[in-house]
């Protein structure tokens, strides 16, 4: 399967940020510019998560969607406090591809549902933030990392898959910022417990930690934020990496 390098940015106010386990966020740059220059690099989608608290924050969000979609060429996935089918239809109006959605999906599955019915499972994805509860078992947190769920994690990823979830977005929380690698362990129990394509998000620091996102998590989008965002490695470095060692990208 052909695997894909996804750069994160994480918006607050109109700028893009990078903090560790959601927290001393630090200012990484314009959001335009950065896509772009990821577009350019030849990143395979990119993702733009609203983390602002405020509604002027969410109203900066639809115009830099406007602007970016028309910048780059590749698909742009949008989340960060997307609570009903009107903000679905606001950002995929506004040029995004997809919409994530995480909170609202665990406040109210059937949103999934009505979501995929209206727009197509393509254009929705179910965005799933964890903590490590105990060895082997992770937990659902919602709300920016700030709320426990109660939720094991796999129960609700085959619950989000079953509602007409087209992809799932896995970030543990844990390693967010870490540099440390995926959680591999995680990654492979999703991904092996549904059947369709899961990003794997949080922790991704060098090239290996990469290709163990893909060969031992079994994730076929390998999502990353400050490994790239700080410059430590570029797109195509990563690619030329993941391609030597066997695995399967779009290299140009
Ligand atoms: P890296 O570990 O730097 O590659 O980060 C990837 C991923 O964890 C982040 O881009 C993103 O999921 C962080 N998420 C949230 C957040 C950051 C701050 C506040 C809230 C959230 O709710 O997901």
């Amino acid at each position: 399967m052909l695997r894909r390098i996804i750069p994160c940015l994480d918006v607050k106010d109109g700028r893009v940020v990078k903090g560790t386990k959601f927290l001393n966020l630090r200012d990484a740059g314009d959001p335009v510019e950065l896509a772009r220059h990821y577009d350019e690099e030849g990143a395979d989608e990119l993702v733009f998560l609203d983390i602002s608290a405020t509604v002027e924050g969410r109203k900066t969000m639809v115009e830099l969607v406007r602007e970016t979609s028309r910048a780059v060429s590749i698909p742009l996935t949008v989340g960060g406090g997307i609570r009903s089918l009107e903000d679905v239809r606001t950002i995929l109006s506004a040029g995004a591809d997809k919409v994530s959605i995480s909170t609202a999906a665990v406040q109210e599955p059937e949103l999934i549902s009505r979501a995929a019915d209206e727009f197509g499972s393509s254009s929705i994805v179910v965005a799933i933030d964890v903590k490590e509860a105990a060895p082997g078992r992770w937990e659902v947190v919602t709300h920016g990392g700030q709320k426990g769920t109660g939720l094991d994690v796999l129960a609700w990823a085959e619950k989000a898959a079953s509602l007409g979830a087209g992809e799932i977005l896995l970030t543990s929380m844990d390693r967010d910022g870490t540099k440390d690698g995926y959680d591999n362990k995680l990654n492979w129990a999703v991904a092996s417990s549904v059947d369709i394509p899961v990003i794997a998000s949080g922790g991704a620091g060098t090239l290996e930690h990469l290709l163990a996102g893909a060969v031992e998590g079994g994730a076929e989008g390998l999502l990353a934020a400050s490994m790239f965002h700080f410059g430590h490695y570029t797109i195509r470095e990563a690619k030329e990496y993941l391609r030597a060692h066997g695995i399967q990208v779009r290299l140009p």
